[in-house]
């Protein structure tokens, strides 16, 4: 059994996606990111970061935080859904995985938050992080050009971690920007068909969670408002 601690949002519903994918019997504990349940000190022991998601493999003991770490831990584990297990095959998996956890997630957030949520003036940082966004789904895009799945012939986690943020790409870079994007959309349609997938949304059923993003939400998950940097 594994513990699986979450929230809807992009990183956590990867693992959700991955754990239904694996057919991992999972113990599913909402923490509620607009009600500040992810500083709660029993939480910030599992991951000192205090972001979902986290898994608590109850067979091993281990702790996992970081969606793209649990990814591997789960992959790993099972040995499913990972590439073949060579040099060159493991480069191109560790490479896709890093540029997901390092450029898609980072930049997607960034483009969400000033986007969305930060007050004026933004116009700076919302073209720096738009244009950032697009230009990395842009190299996914032209990767699956020439692969049906991130990492070739296989469906991997690699897949699944993309799926997490990039199936938000409209309300991340705008209603019109899957024009640009046919060959992503074509793999994020692909994986929504998926059995896996569908369980994966069906969580939101699940658990009523905060979804009004006022200032008791914003005081618990932008905390540097009111806090000078310098
Ligand atoms: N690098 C981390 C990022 C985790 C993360 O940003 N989680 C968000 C949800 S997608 C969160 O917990 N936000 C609450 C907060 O920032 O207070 C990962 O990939 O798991």
């Amino acid at each position: 059994m594994i513990t699986f601690y979450y929230s809807l949002a992009p990183n956590p519903m990867k693992i959700v996606l991955c754990l239904e994918e694996m057919g991992l019997p999972y113990d599913a504990r909402p923490v509620d990111t607009r009600k500040g349940e992810q500083h709660a000190e029993a939480f910030t022991t599992l991951n000192p970061n205090a972001k979902v998601p986290v898994i608590v493999d109850q067979d091993t003991g281990a702790t996992v935080f970081d969606s793209n770490a649990i990814l591997l831990y789960l992959g790993e584990k099972t040995g499913r859904f990972m590439p073949a297990a060579t040099p060159a095959a493991r480069g191109e998996l560790f490479s896709w995985l890093m540029f997901v956890a390092t450029g898609i997630g980072p930049y997607s957030g960034q483009a969400v938050h000033f986007k969305h949520f930060a007050p004026e003036p933004k116009e700076y940082a919302v073209n720096r992080y738009i244009y950032e966004a697009k230009r990395h789904y842009g190299i996914l895009d032209a990767r699956l050009a020439q692969n049906r799945y991130m990492l070739g012939d296989g469906y991997t986690i690699v897949d699944m971690a993309v799926w997490g943020w990039a199936r938000m790409v409209p309300f991340i870079l705008g209603d019109d920007a899957w024009a640009g994007l046919p060959n992503l959309k074509r793999l994020m349609d692909e994986i929504g068909t998926r059995p896996a997938a569908q369980a994966a949304q069906a969580l939101k059923d699940r658990h009523a969670f905060k979804a009004e993003m006022d200032e008791e939400a914003r005081n618990h998950m932008f905390r540097h408002l009111g806090v000078k940097a310098a």
